[in-house]
Order: C-alpha cells, then sequence, then structure tokens
C-alpha cells in the first residue's frame, strides 16, 4: 500500500463553528472538500506520532464514505492506531468518553447534530481533543487558517476497508480497531449512577406501581444506547425506545427534542393515560428533552435541578465543584449555586467553552439552554446521562417531575425562559437586527421596556479564567436591573441563510405566580424585543420558526 500525496487546492469557507464544520452533503461531496479539511486538522494538532485517534459519527447519509476516507488518511498521516466504532458509529458523549478511556490523542467526530440527514441535508464533521471535548477557538482557528493554505493530503491507496465487525487488523502499519460502540459508555453510565434503583423504578417497585416512560431516539444515533442500557440493563420493556433503529436519513425527521420536533414524544406525554417519564435526544445522541405527565421542564431548569439534587446520585454524593451555563442559559441554576455556595461561571455559546473549567475541577456541572447538560464524567454534553440522572433522581425522591419542579420553583424562585428561532432569514438582514440593537446600547440604559429598567447593554465577551483567552461578539445583550434579559444571538451551526436566536428571560419570586405559561408571563419582554430591534419588519417574519 502506498502513501499518496494529493496536490488540492483550498475552498472558501472552512472554519468550524459553534461545533465544528457542517455544510451540505453536496458540498462535502465534492472532490477533496472532506479531505482538505482533516489533513488540515492533522497539521494543526501537534505532534501524534506513535498516538491513537478515534472515529465515529452518528450515522448519518455520507458517515461510511467519510469514516474509510478518515482511516485512509490517517494511516498516511502516521497515528499508529485508530478507534474506530462498529459501523461508522459513536454517538458524540460516547466518542469523547471512548478518547478519554484509551488515551487518545483526539477524535473526529462525524455530526451535524440534529440539522436534517440526507443526500440533499447537512453533513458535519468536528475535532475534539485529547480530554474528550471540542477543540478550543486557539485549534479551530488554526484548522481554519490551515485550510486556506493546503496543497497538498496525504491518504493511503487502498480498497475500503470493513468496519462492520468487531476487532483488529492492519492498515499500512496503523492498526485498526473496530470497537463495540455502546459498551464503553454503558460501562460509564454504570458507575454513576445507581441502576438497581433505576431498575426497580422501572419495574414498578419503587415510584408507584404503573411508572413507565417512554423515550424517543429519533432515528439518530442514540437508539442503540437507549435500547442496550434503559431496556437491556435496566429493564424497562420493549417499546420504551421509540425509533430506536439509526437511519442515514433519520426516518426523513428532525432529530432536535425539542416541543417542535419532538412532536410524537410530546403527544404522548400530553396525552391521555400518559407515562410519567419522557425523554428524546437528537442526532448525535448530546442533547435531552425531559417531559413529565404532561409537564414540560426546559433545560435550564433541568440544569438547576440536577445541580440541586447531585448528592441524590452515587456519582455525585460526595458534592459537586461548581456549576457553569452558557450565557443564554437562564440564571436558574447561579440561584441553587448561590444556595449551595457553588462557584458559577457564564461561557459563550458552545461546549467547547466548558472543557477548560472541568480540566481544573472548577465545575462539574454543566449546560445550555439548547437542551445540553452534562458533566466532567465526559467532555461533551450527554443527553441519555441526562436522563439517568433524572431517572435516579426519580427513584429517590419518589415524586412526579412536575411535583419536583414545583418543589424547587419554591425553594428557588422561578426563572421564566423561552428562546424564539428565526431559522433560515436573510444573512443581511439578521445582521441588521443585531446591529440595531447595537446602535441603542448608548440611548437605552435608564429607560423603560416591558415595565422594567434597562440596567445595561453590551455584547457579551469572555474570558477564559483558565487559560486567559477572549472570545468576543458572543451575543448582544439588554440586562435589566431586576435581572430579566433580552439577548439576541446568530446561530453557528447552520447550513443556509442565518438563524436569529432571540432569548427571553424574567425572574418570578412568589410561587403564586409559578403557574403560568412562559409565553404568557414573557409576553411584554416578547413585544419589547421586537420593537427595540425590529426583528420582525427587518426579517420579513411575522413569527418565530420555534418557540422552545
Ligand atoms: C447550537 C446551540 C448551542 C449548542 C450547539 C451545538 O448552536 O445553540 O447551545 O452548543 O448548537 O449543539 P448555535 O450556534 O446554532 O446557536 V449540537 O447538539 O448541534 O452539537
Ligand atoms: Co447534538
Amino acid at each position: 500500500m502506498q502513501i499518496e500525496a494529493v496536490s488540492t487546492q483550498p475552498f472558501e469557507g472552512q472554519r468550524p463553528g459553534t461545533s465544528g464544520l457542517r455544510k451540505k452533503v453536496t458540498v462535502f461531496q465534492q472532490p477533496h472538500y472532506l479531505e482538505n479539511f482533516v489533513q488540515s486538522v492533522f497539521d494543526s494538532i501537534g505532534d501524534f506520532a506513535g498516538h491513537a485517534l478515534v472515529v465515529g459519527g452518528d450515522g448519518r447519509y455520507f458517515n461510511r464514505e467519510a469514516i474509510q476516507t478518515i482511516l485512509k488518511m490517517a494511516a498516511a498521516n502516521g497515528f499508529s492506531k485508530v478507534l474506530v466504532g462498529q459501523g461508522g458509529i459513536l454517538s458524540t458523549p460516547a466518542a469523547s468518553c471512548v478518547i478519554r478511556k484509551y488515551g487518545a490523542y483526539g477524535g473526529l467526530i462525524l455530526s451535524a447534530s440534529h440539522n436534517p440527514a440526507g443526500p440533499d441535508d447537512d453533513f458535519g464533521i468536528k475535532y475534539n481533543i485529547g480530554n474528550g471535548g471540542p477543540a478550543p477557538e486557539g485549534v479551530t482557528e488554526a484548522i481554519f487558517t490551515r485550510t486556506q493554505k493546503i496543497e497538498f493530503y496525504n491518504i493511503i491507496e487502498c480498497d475500503d476497508v470493513d468496519v462492520d465487525q468487531i476487532g483488529n487488523f492492519e492498515l499500512a502499519g496503523m492498526q485498526v480497531a473496530v470497537i463495540d460502540p455502546v459498551s464503553d459508555y454503558a460501562e460509564l453510565m454504570q458507575s454513576l449512577f445507581d441502576f438497581d434503583a433505576i431498575r426497580a423504578l422501572l419495574s414498578g417497585n419503587s415510584l408507584s406501581d404503573d411508572f413507565s416512560m417512554a423515550f424517543d431516539a429519533m432515528h439518530a444515533v442514540t437508539g442503540p444506547y437507549a435500547k442496550a442500557i434503559i431496556e437491556g440493563l435496566l429493564g424497562a420493556p420493549d417499546g420504551t425506545v421509540m425509533n430506536g433503529e439509526p437511519k442515514e436519513d433519520f426516518g426523513g425527521g428532525h432529530p432536535d427534542p425539542n416541543l417542535t420536533y419532538a412532536h410524537e414524544l410530546v403527544d404522548l406525554l400530553y396525552g391521555d393515560n400518559a407515562p410519567d417519564f419522557g425523554a428524546a435526544s437528537d442526532g448525535d445522541g448530546d442533547r435531552n428533552m425531559i417531559l413529565g405527565n404532561h409537564f414540560f421542564v426546559t433545560p435550564s431548569d433541568s440544569l438547576a435541578v440536577l445541580a440541586a439534587n447531585a448528592t441524590l446520585v452515587p456519582g455525585y454524593s460526595a458534592g459537586i465543584a461548581g456549576v457553569a451555563r452558557s450565557m443564554p442559559t437562564s440564571a436558574a441554576v447561579d440561584r441553587v449555586a448561590t444556595s449551595m455556595g457553588l462557584d458559577c461561571y457564564e461561557t459563550p455559546t458552545g461546549w467547547k467553552f466548558f472543557g477548560n473549567l472541568m480540566d481544573a475541577d472548577r465545575v462539574t456541572l454543566c449546560g445550555e439552554e439548547s437542551f445540553g447538560t452534562g458533566s466532567n464524567h465526559v467532555r461533551e454534553k450527554d443527553g441519555l446521562w441526562a436522563v439517568l440522572f433524572w431517572l435516579n433522581i426519580l427513584a429517590v425522591r419518589k415524586e412526579s417531575v412536575e411535583a419536583i419542579l414545583l418543589d424547587h420553583w419554591q425553594k428557588f424562585g422561578r426563572n421564566y425562559y423561552s428562546r424564539h428561532d428565526y431559522e433560515g432569514v436573510d444573512s443581511a438582514a439578521a445582521a441588521n437586527v443585531l446591529q440595531n440593537v447595537r446602535d441603542q446600547f448608548g440611548t437605552l440604559p435608564g429607560t423603560e421596556l416591558a415595565g422594567r429598567t434597562v440596567a445595561s447593554c453590551d455584547d457579551f465577551a469572555y474570558t477564559d479564567p483558565v487559560d486567559g483567552s477572549v472570545s468576543e461578539n458572543q451575543g448582544v445583550r439588554i440586562l435589566f436591573e431586576d435581572g430579566s434579559r433580552i439577548i439576541f444571538r446568530l446561530s453557528g451551526t447552520g447550513t443556509s441563510g442565518a438563524t436569529i436566536r432571540l432569548y427571553l428571560e424574567s425572574y418570578e419570586a412568589d410561587s403564586r405566580q409559578h403557574g403560568m405559561d412562559a409565553q404568557d408571563a414573557l409576553a411584554d419582554m416578547i413585544a419589547s424585543a421586537n420593537d427595540v430591534s425590529q426583528l420582525q419588519a427587518l426579517t420579513g417574519r411575522d413569527k418565530p420558526t420555534v418557540i422552545t
């Protein structure tokens, strides 16, 4: 087998976004496009000779082709070993787990998360470093810089290899280990949670004699993990995991676990004879949505509940070091941290900003409003982990999801919260909306909006307390004296046009006011956000695409 140095030319636009490089499949299918990016990664990450690389993806269309290319390029570039999930499958949290467990140099994860999949839809790739987490901005910028200068890439000339049989083989002097994608992850979950207690709950011996749950894998990567753990190790009845067969096009769906896209699960939990607990995960298995019987838990509240109840769970019984949330995430967890005397960090959007805090043992739990929750057990957000955490809490407290939330709000107050997404809007119009708000930074403070006084306005910037790196322009904020917030951000994960995210938050201490619908509670904030920004006039939209 011969190493070939293939000459190539740079492609424009290979800058990783919030979570890696995401483009249409047709873009990735252009000759050299994937190869250029992979070589740029290898050229930017230091000396990996003699080390291992982890490779796997969410199984979407083009996953298999990409795996073959990466294996041949890893061999040609001098990795000593590649660990690849059987069939090319590894959920994002499982990839993080495997990188850490086997001390790999890093990993390439193939996913566009919840973005739709198929020949006309999206594909993605991102590099994770040796701690198992997404590469920090310094590394992603170095990769991008390299993509603009690349002249050739290295690849082995050979037939495709078989990644469907578990076992080891050699590829041009590099060892390839095809591993079970589930077992290392399942073992880690067993080390964190009380599986006996959850098993008792699921078999009806604990909370009530008819406790039941449903998990919607949305035809994406979590299916095999959820089946093995929830139906297998924890003994839930067959069929508890819905849509558990991963498909290359995710069954034509949009595997984003929210109230809009996970409607099959939502209908079940809001229907007659609803289960006590419902959960869903996304395309690559790192997001989660938590539902009770006729009850929705916002991701921001979920993080706060996990933090407040962490010591009930074996893996966290000794207490947690601190918590972190992304800036747009509600401050519900901040209130828990204050009452527990924990440090609380506010980071820009994207999991890459949590890694340093976890490596430095400053935080144990972190989360984002976008249905992402996780801990220092890996360095990615982890959908199934959050579900097991909730099940463990339910098994110990023997109360309903709703009762746990009402009790939580009673203790800490309620942070009414909502996110309005305007998807696929014109990019220039989206930029104008944010600029329009920025232009009022000088005049808004001190004025009244939505019956509240504006305290300050800014473009959110973050200085990493561990390595001192600075990230600017991470969201336009209007901050009120009573702690309420209106935030505008542009998505960094889309593949066409722009998506404006409008985040709204308002705190209510009085428990007699905790039963409102979030849209009603925030109605004046929503109206003010539109007045200030002229969002709807500038984009020509009269309502959001998705409300969560
Ligand atoms: C979105 C979310 C962000 C999340 C990111 C990756 O980014 O808002 O919180 O970290 O997706 O999640 P953006 O830039 O579109 O707002 V995943 O599950 O897509 O890897
Ligand atoms: Co995801």
